[in-house]
C-alpha cells in the first residue's frame, strides 16, 4: 500500500512538473537560456505538438519573466489560452491568397463533383477524336421493372458508392500472387478511363428511352481506344443501371462494335433470375409494348443473334421458374445455369473456373444484376434470399482474369430518395464495377 501511494505520488508530481513548453514558444522567444532547457516531450506531444498555456506552462513563463529571461509584453502576447490569439501572436504563415495548387490537386475522397471512382468527366457523345479506352455511362431507367422501382437513381447511387475507389492498391485484388491483378493499381495504368455521365432516358415511353440509350452507346463506340489498349481499337463501355431491360441495348451496341463473327457474344449473366423468359410468359400476353421488360430482354437478345449459344451462362440463379417450359426455353436461348447453391459445392474460385471454361476464347459481355447478392445486403428490383456475399463475388470475378471482356454493366441498383441502405447498395455495386474494370484493364498490359 505504501509503495503504491509513493508511486501514485511521484506520478502526480511528475505530471505537475511536466514542462509542457511549446517548441514554437521557445523558438519564438529566442533565448539561449530557454533553448538550453532539457524539456521532456511526452509521447502524445511528439505526435500532436505541445499543449499551449496549460497552468504549468503559464507558471513556467511567469518564472521566466521574474528571472528576466522574457519580457512582460512578450508574456502577455502568448498568455491567452485561445489558439486564435496564439497564432495571431506567432504570425503563422498561411499561403498567399493567389496560391491554389493544394486546392486544385488535393481532392479528398469525399469532395469534388461525383464521378465514378473520381475518374475524369468527358463529353463522350461528341468530340469523337478524343480517344477513350474505357467509358463509364449511366442508364437511369426503371420503366421495365415487374416489382420494385428505384433503379433510375442507380447511376447516382453507384457513383456515390464509388467515392473511396480511385488510386491505391487493393490488398485483395487477384486470387493468387501469380495473378496479374495482384497489387495492380487499375486506375493508374495509363489506359484512358472516363465517366461520360448519364444518357438522359425519358421515363414516360420505354421505346424512346431505350432508343436514346442506343444512340448514346453508339456515340461512345465511335471513339477509338488509345495506343495503350493492346486488344481493342474501340472504346469499351461500362454501364451503370438502370433496370435490367437496358442490358439488351448494351449488348446490341457491344455486339455491333466487337463481335468478330456471326456467332454472337458469350454472355456471363450474374442474376438470381434467368431473364430469358418468353414474353408470352412474362408480360407480353397483354400487349407488345409490355413484352420487353427486365425479365425478357435476354430472350430478345438471343432472338437477335447477339448471344453465343453454348458459350453463355447464368450465375447465382435461385428464383422460381414461372412455367414448366422455362428451363427448356432458357437452354434454347443458349445458356447454362450455375445456381447460388453451386457456389457451396464448387467454391467461388471453382465457379470462376467453370465460367471461363464455358465462355472460352469468345468475346464476352458480362451483365451483373445486383440481386445476385443476398437480399439482406442490398436493395434491388426483385430481391431474393439465398444469395452470394460480396467476398464470394469478388473472388469469382477475379478468377475470370484473362477473358476478352468487350463490355459490362451492373444493373438493378435501386437507390431511390429517402431510403435506408442506399449507401451499402451503391458501395456493393461500385465494388462489382471495380472488379470488372480490373478484368478489362489486366488483359491490356504487357
Ligand atoms: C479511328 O481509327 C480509324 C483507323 O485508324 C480511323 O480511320 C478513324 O478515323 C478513327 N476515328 C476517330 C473518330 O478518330
Ligand atoms: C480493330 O480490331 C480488330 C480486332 O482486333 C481488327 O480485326 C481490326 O483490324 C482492327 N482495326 C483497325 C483499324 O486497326
Ligand atoms: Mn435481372
Amino acid at each position: 500500500m505504501k509503495l503504491l501511494t509513493s508511486i501514485l505520488l511521484s506520478t502526480l508530481l511528475s505530471i505537475a512538473n511536466a514542462q509542457f513548453i511549446p517548441q514554437e514558444f521557445i523558438s519564438g522567444y529566442a533565448d539561449s537560456a530557454i533553448h538550453s532547457l532539457e524539456l521532456p516531450v511526452t509521447f502524445i506531444d511528439s505526435i500532436f505538438g505541445d499543449i499551449i498555456n496549460t497552468p504549468e506552462v503559464t507558471l513556467l513563463k511567469k518564472q521566466k519573466v521574474y528571472s528576466g529571461e522574457i519580457s512582460i509584453p512578450e508574456f502577455n502576447q502568448v498568455q491567452s489560452s485561445s489558439l486564435h490569439q496564439y497564432y495571431k501572436s506567432k504570425n503563422i504563415e498561411f499561403p498567399k491568397k493567389n496560391y491554389v495548387s493544394d486546392i486544385i490537386e488535393n481532392e479528398e475522397l469525399y469532395s469534388g463533383i461525383v464521378s465514378f471512382a473520381h475518374l475524369p468527366v468527358q463529353k463522350c457523345f461528341q468530340n469523337f477524336n478524343e480517344n477513350i479506352d474505357i467509358a463509364i455511362v449511366g442508364a437511369p431507367f426503371d420503366s421495365g421493372v415487374s416489382y420494385s422501382p428505384g433503379a433510375r437513381f442507380g447511376p447516382n447511387g453507384v457513383r456515390q458508392g464509388s467515392r473511396r475507389l480511385s488510386g491505391g492498391i487493393s490488398a485483395i485484388r487477384g486470387n493468387t500472387k501469380e495473378s496479374k491483378l495482384y497489387r495492380l493499381p487499375i486506375y493508374d495504368t495509363g489506359l484512358r478511363m472516363v465517366d461520360c455521365g448519364d444518357v438522359p432516358m425519358i421515363p414516360f415511353d420505354s421505346r424512346i428511352a431505350l432508343d436514346q440509350l442506343y444512340r448514346g452507346h453508339h456515340a461512345i463506340h465511335k471513339h477509338n481506344s488509345t495506343e495503350k489498349s493492346k486488344n481493342f481499337n474501340k472504346t469499351r463501355v461500362v454501364t451503370l443501371g438502370g433496370d435490367h431491360t437496358v442490358t439488351l441495348i448494351n449488348i446490341k451496341s457491344a455486339y455491333e462494335t466487337f463481335a468478330d463473327d456471326d456467332e454472337g457474344l458469350a454472355i456471363i449473366h450474374f442474376d438470381s433470375h434467368i431473364d430469358t423468359w418468353d414474353p408470352k410468359v412474362l408480360g407480353g400476353a397483354v400487349t407488345k409494348y409490355a413484352s420487353l421488360n427486365h425479365g425478357t430482354f435476354l430472350h430478345y437478345a438471343a432472338e437477335a443473334g447477339y448471344i453465343s449459344k453454348g458459350n453463355s451462362v447464368h450465375v447465382g440463379i435461385r428464383a422460381p421458374f414461372i412455367s414448366d417450359n422455362d428451363e427448356v426455353h432458357d437452354h434454347d436461348c443458349g445458356f447454362e445455369i450455375i445456381t447460388s447453391k453451386d457456389v457451396d459445392t464448387l467454391t467461388p474460385r471453382g465457379v470462376g473456373q467453370k465460367i471461363k471454361e464455358i465462355v472460352g476464347n469468345r468475346p464476352v459481355y458480362l451483365t451483373f444484376d445486383l440481386d445476385t447478392f443476398d437480399a439482406g445486403m442490398i436493395n434491388s428490383g426483385t430481391l431474393e434470399a439465398g444469395g452470394l456475399n460480396s467476398r464470394e463475388i469478388m473472388t469469382i470475378i477475379d478468377e475470370l482474369e484473362g477473358i476478352k471482356l468487350v463490355g459490362c454493366d451492373v444493373v438493378e441498383v435501386s437507390t431511390p430518395p429517402n431510403t435506408i441502405g442506399n449507401d451499402i447498395t451503391g458501395l456493393y455495386a461500385a465494388q462489382v464495377i471495380d472488379g470488372l474494370l480490373g478484368l478489362m484493364v489486366v488483359t491490356e498490359l504487357d
